[in-house]
Parts: structure tokens; C-alpha cells; sequence
């Protein structure tokens, strides 16, 4: 059994503006000096939304395979593809991300308030996903941003079987506003909760939550995302400066609480990856 920490990064997101962040990585030359550095500060996985020439959330299908290609040819990290995209990405927009061949896609357990938005990902779409992940053998992440997400997805395995490579692995994202908090009782309510199938999990705190749900995930038995997409400060009015940062800090939480962070091997191993580097 492996008894470390997978640190996953989620190092740029839809909702941030490039102008306002100008050190957010958007560009495909940016990702992968992120993806290179995140690497070697600890990260097993790489959360990835493709944004355009303008720096806008996009879900082009040549983006995001150059996107999947150069952060694997240039590291070892799991390839994980969103296919959350933006609030406004349409569903089959949103389907069409599996085309770019990534190891493994976020799958959201259903819909959520969203900010001032809705984030829609009705029982359909989680199906139809669900289904083209496993023809595909893409290992889906499943995203828990409500307690009700964990009873959708209890319902996703009782429907569809387990995942492709036999593993379930979730996602706590809290902190989201109209969503569940960023807090440790919420991310505690969702692990005395988990369905008898899930085999790995982990947790992001949205903004102020980031370091309590963090501790709290790791006191926990979980893993850990840390990133951009989920947290721009790094400590009281300093911005964080490069996502690496917010690996390092992890690996350092992680190797204090005698849990030290997973090698993309590793990661691989935990979550029943296939295969898919040329090397
Ligand atoms: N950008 C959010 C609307 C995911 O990547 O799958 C959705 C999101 C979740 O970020
Ligand atoms: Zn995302």
C-alpha cells in the first residue's frame, strides 16, 4: 500500500484574469515551466485548463492537446484534463476534452451554485462522461463540491461500474461561494461520508480555507491540491508568486506529518493510470 501524499496542482483555472494576475501560467510555454517546477518540488499530478491567445478559458481541441502532448513529454506528472472548463462551456463542448487523450478528466458530481453562476453538471452529462472515461480509459477524478455530490457518485458506481483502472479517487473543492465552506468540520462531514469504493481522496480550500483544509486533509488520511486555480495568496498580503510555492509548502506539510509527497510513479500506481508516455 503507499502511505505518502499525492500533491496535485491546479495552476491556473477559467476564473482568474490574466491581467489582474499577471504571473497566472495561460500560455503552453508557461504551463510547462509550471508543470517542469511543480514537478520537482513535488507534484504527482497536473490539473490543467487551457486558456486562448487572449488569455480567455478555452476548450480548444488543439490547445488542449498541445497542452496534454508538451506537459508530457516534458515531466512525468499525471495528465489531468478539466472537464469543468468555464460556467459557460457547453456540455458537449465539455465531453469533446477526452479527444486530447489526457491520463485521467475531472468529473464533477453534480450541479452547484457557483459564485453569481451555476456550475451545471446534471445526472446525464455525469453518465455520458462517466461512460466515454471508461471506453476511453481515461481515470476520471471525481469533484465533490457538495455532501449531495458523494450520493451522486454512490449512485454513478451502482450505475456504471468502477472507473477504468479499478481506482476511485475524489476531490474535495470547497470554498466555492454557495457551496459547501472551506472548512475542516465540512471536509470531516464528507469523509465519514465517503462511499465504500473510494480508495484515494483529496482536498482543496477555495481562497481562506486553503491551509485549514489542507492540515486537515492530511491529519485525515487524504491528499492534497494546492494551485492557482484555488488560491492566489500565498500568506496575509503577499500574492503567491509562482505555483511551486504552494507545492514546496505542501511537501513540507506533508513530510512533517510523516506522509512525504508521492513520485508521478507513485501517483500512477495509486490511481490505476495507463499508460501513455512514448519514453
Ligand atoms: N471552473 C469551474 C467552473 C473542473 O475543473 O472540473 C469548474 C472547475 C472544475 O474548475
Ligand atoms: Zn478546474
Amino acid at each position: 500500500m503507499i502511505s505518502g501524499t499525492l500533491l496535485t496542482v491546479a495552476p491556473t483555472g477559467a476564473e482568474t484574469d490574466k491581467a489582474q494576475v499577471p504571473q497566472l501560467p495561460t500560455t503552453l510555454d508557461e504551463l510547462v515551466e509550471t508543470a517542469r517546477r511543480c514537478e520537482e518540488a513535488g507534484a504527482g499530478l497536473i490539473h490543467i485548463h487551457v486558456r486562448d491567445a487572449q488569455h480567455r478559458p478555452t476548450l480548444d481541441a488543439a490547445r488542449l492537446r498541445d497542452a496534454v502532448q508538451a506537459v508530457r513529454e516534458a515531466t512525468d506528472l499525471v495528465v489531468q484534463l478539466s472537464t469543468g472548463g468555464s460556467v459557460h462551456d457547453p456540455l458537449d463542448a465539455r465531453l469533446r476534452v477526452l479527444d486530447a487523450d489526457p491520463d485521467s478528466c475531472s468529473l464533477t458530481c453534480g450541479t452547484t451554485n457557483f459564485g453569481d453562476d451555476v456550475f451545471l453538471n446534471p445526472w446525464g452529462f455525469m453518465v455520458d462522461l462517466y461512460r466515454l472515461a471508461q471506453e476511453r480509459e481515461v481515470v476520471p477524478e471525481f469533484e465533490i463540491f457538495e455532501l449531495g455530490h458523494l450520493h451522486a457518485l454512490r449512485r454513478l458506481i451502482d450505475t456504471c461500474g468502477l472507473p477504468f483502472g479499478g481506482k476511485v479517487h475524489l476531490d474535495f473543492v470547497l470554498g466555492v461561494p454557495g457551496s459547501m465552506p472551506a472548512t475542516p468540520q465540512a471536509l470531516l462531514a464528507g469523509v465519514a461520508m465517503l462511499p465504500a469504493e473510494v480508495t484515494s481522496w483529496s482536498a482543496t480550500g477555495i481562497g481562506r480555507g486553503h491551509l485549514p483544509v489542507a492540515a486537515t486533509a492530511v491529519a485525515a488520511g487524504g491528499h492534497l491540491r494546492v494551485g492557482m486555480e484555488d488560491n492566489l495568496v500565498f500568506a496575509r498580503g503577499r500574492q503567491v508568486a509562482h505555483n511551486s510555492e504552494l507545492v514546496s509548502r505542501a511537501a513540507q506539510l506533508a513530510a512533517l506529518m510523516q506522509r512525504p509527497a508521492l513520485s508521478p510513479e507513485q501517483a500512477r500506481e495509486m490511481l490505476g493510470i495507463k499508460e501513455r508516455r512514448s519514453r
